[in-house]
């Protein structure tokens, strides 16, 4: 495994995951569901205490309906590999770094199983800062659903336009499409957001990653301009209540 495709599963955040017990490389069976779950850990990046001790600077979650290539997605990103089968039912969380413009960025992705009822997906959303939202290119109901879980985001998160991207996955797929590539960008411009379509499965051309880098440079830079609002209303406060003072004093 080379350097840049190493991340760590983070299960244990998330202890309802039945796989959190597996703490090695390479693939294991749960004997829960006979499937195969490919899991990776980069031990010298999790036992740096640095980087243990720093929360991950980046909280990405990957929303989307059971089966449109979500897990892939991620695995794709944090491997540049692609395993067929996963646990549809499973919901992980993994821990990665990357080299994003020259700046190391420290992420947590959270893929979600797609499953969850409205209290869990709400709370997913309340952790999350940005949120890959992914539709299945040959299914046109997965597409559908894409309105109303950037609806829920709006109404959970505040401030609202939260950082997302939106994903037309199996792309390679194209003889069975049901949803064209332009109702994908016509979306996610009323969404106003950013628009890839890709293919866990074929990805030569690194899309699923720019995708992902896209998202972090977004939550990033809403971070930064949040920061600078912040400092500027303290800076506000502490003028204000000096001049309170003065005007005690003089009166
Ligand atoms: N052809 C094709 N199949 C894919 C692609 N991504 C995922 N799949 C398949 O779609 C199924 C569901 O994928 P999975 O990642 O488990 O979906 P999830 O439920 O959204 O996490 C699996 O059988 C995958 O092998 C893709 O880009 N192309
Ligand atoms: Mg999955």
């Amino acid at each position: 495994m080379q350097r840049q495709d190493c991340f760590a599963l983070t299960s244990h955040l998330f202890p309802r995951n039945p796989c959190s017990r597996f703490w090695k490389s390479g693939w294991v069976a749960d004997p829960r569901t006979r499937c195969a779950n490919y899991l990776l850990c980069d031990w010298s990046f999790w036992s740096t205490p640095a980087v243990m001790a720093k929360s991950p600077e980046v909280k990405l979650a990957v929303f989307g309906r059971a089966g449109v290539g979500k897990s892939a997605l991620v695995v794709r990103f944090l491997t540049r590999r692609f395993i067929w089968e996963y646990d549809p039912t499973l919901e992980s969380t993994y821990r990665h770094q990357a080299t994003i413009d020259d700046e190391v960025v420290a992420m947590e992705i959270l893929d979600t199983a797609g499953q969850e009822d409205m209290q869990q997906k709400e709370s997913h959303m309340r952790w999350g800062d940005g949120f890959v939202i992914v539709y299945d290119i040959t299914d046109r109901g997965s597409f559908d659903e894409v309105g109303p879980l950037r609806g829920l985001l709006e109404d959970v998160k505040k401030p609202k336009n939260v950082p997302l991207v939106l994903v037309g996955n199996k792309a390679d797929l194209d003889h069975a499409r049901q949803v064209g590539t332009e109702e994908g960008e016509r979306l996610a411009a009323e969404m106003a957001c950013a628009f890839y379509e890709c293919s866990a499965c074929a990805d030569e051309r690194g899309t699923v990653a720019e995708a992902f880098h896209e998202l972090c440079r977004e939550v990033r830079r809403r971070k930064a301009v949040q920061g600078k609002t912040r400092r500027r209303s303290s800076t506000t406060h502490v003028k204000q209540a000096i001049n309170k003072m003065l005007t005690k004093i003089s009166s």
